[in-house]
């Protein structure tokens, strides 16, 4: 990529204000583009180059989207500047570790598709990474080639969030796509977020004008043309925009969304501030203003049981392993206080 600039890639005054006056004149700014077991592909202008594990300095986690001060003539990886936004989330299975998504990404494209496939719970799920990282989002819902009543599932859409835009396209039609290019400006990063088979390689394709990336017939029973997509990568689009092409994830358990999921849910949030007790879940305390509310035929109950669930997943997955392990322990330590404290008011 020979004649782009740094801000082409991204680059702004937000990081720029970042590097040091003493910045040693080898040391150039590099944005990781695609995350590897072996490390990382970065690029910059004029530079596209692999950079292995070894030569990132200690303690630097980097995701897709990150800027990074490599060393030319070390050919090491001596800094990580800090982040515009964060997608994250906790991994499932046993080890529960923090798996960073994205970085410095600008606009969310949050997929899902006109057919059996929409899926709100889903949906408002990525509406509330995007709203905590601070992040734009956009449903974009794909396939509306083949629904009878595409205008349907953008209505449902709309009400999922305050103000989200949300677009109806036929992700293998290019002129389709062109409701989606006010975000698509030269430098801007953009993330694709959602299930499997929604058709998030397919946009990046047309975007990119070419079958860059490898998509599957989506085969019901068999479940073929799932996981196709298995690594994250950047992918510059003719227009100068970085589109971020991810793996559609079985699991994205939320983790330190809350100020997020109150916003995508503020209708409910804002109603359940006038519950009787500041720790009602909702479900049958007295003096509940959302379960009054639900009664009243005021708000959705389906959609409050989305919320719900998403509340305790959000607060269970903020705990670390090693912080619930601690709080067991300290609980455990305070039962047996309370034990030995019955028993010696027992046996005075
Ligand atoms: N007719 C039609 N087919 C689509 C549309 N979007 C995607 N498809 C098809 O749906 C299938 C799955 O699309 P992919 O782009 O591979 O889906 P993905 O979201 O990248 O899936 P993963 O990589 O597994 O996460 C492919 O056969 C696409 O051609 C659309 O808008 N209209
Ligand atoms: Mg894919
Ligand atoms: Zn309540």
């Amino acid at each position: 990529m020979p004649s782009l600039e740094l801000a082409d890639f991204g680059w702004d005054h937000f990081f720029h204000g970042q590097l040091s006056d003493d910045l040693s004149p080898t040391s150039i700014p590099v944005r990781v583009i695609n995350v590897q077991k072996s490390g990382l592909q970065v690029a910059a202008p004029g530079l596209e180059t692999h950079v292995d594990v070894s030569v990132i300095g200690e303690g630097i986690a980097a995701t897709v989207g990150d800027w990074l001060l490599f060393d030319s003539e070390s050919g090491r990886v001596v800094q990580r500047l800090e982040r515009k936004s964060l997608f994250k989330r906790r991994t499932p299975g046993s080890d529960r570790r923090i798996q960073l998504i994205a970085a410095n990404v600008d606009t969310l494209f949050a997929v899902s598709s006109c057919n059996q496939d929409f899926n709100e719970a889903r949906l408002e799920r990525y509406l509330a990474i995007a709203r905590e990282a601070g992040v734009m989002a956009v449903i974009v819902l794909t396939k509306s080639d083949l629904s009878e009543d595409p205008q349907s599932f953008v209505r449902a859409a709309a009400t999922l969030a305050p103000d989200v835009s949300v677009e109806a396209v036929n992700a293998l039609d290019k002129e389709s796509l062109q409701s989606l290019a006010g975000w698509l400006g030269n430098g801007q990063t953009i993330a694709l977020l959602g299930s499997s088979g929604t058709g998030k390689s397919t946009i990046t394709n047309t975007l990119l004008g070419q079958d860059q990336i490898e998509t599957q017939d989506v085969r019901t029973g068999d479940d073929k043309g799932r996981h196709t997509t298995t690594s994250r990568s950047l992918f510059r689009l003719p227009g100068g925009a970085w589109l971020l092409d991810t793996p559609g994830m079985r699991e994205l358990q939320l983790t330190d969304v809350q100020a997020g999921i109150d916003d995508v849910f503020a209708e409910i949030s804002t109603l359940a501030e006038n519950c009787r007790f500041t720790n009602c879940v909702h479900e049958s305390e007295p003096g509940c203003a959302v379960r009054q509310a639900v009664n009243d035929g005021n708000i959705d109950e389906a959609r409050v049981g989305r919320w719900r669930k998403l509340i305790r997943e959000e607060a269970h997955n903020r705990e670390s392993i090693a912080e619930r392990r601690a709080r067991g322990r300290s609980l455990g330590k305070l039962y047996r206080t309370i034990q030995d404290e019955k028993k010696s008011s027992r046996n005075p």
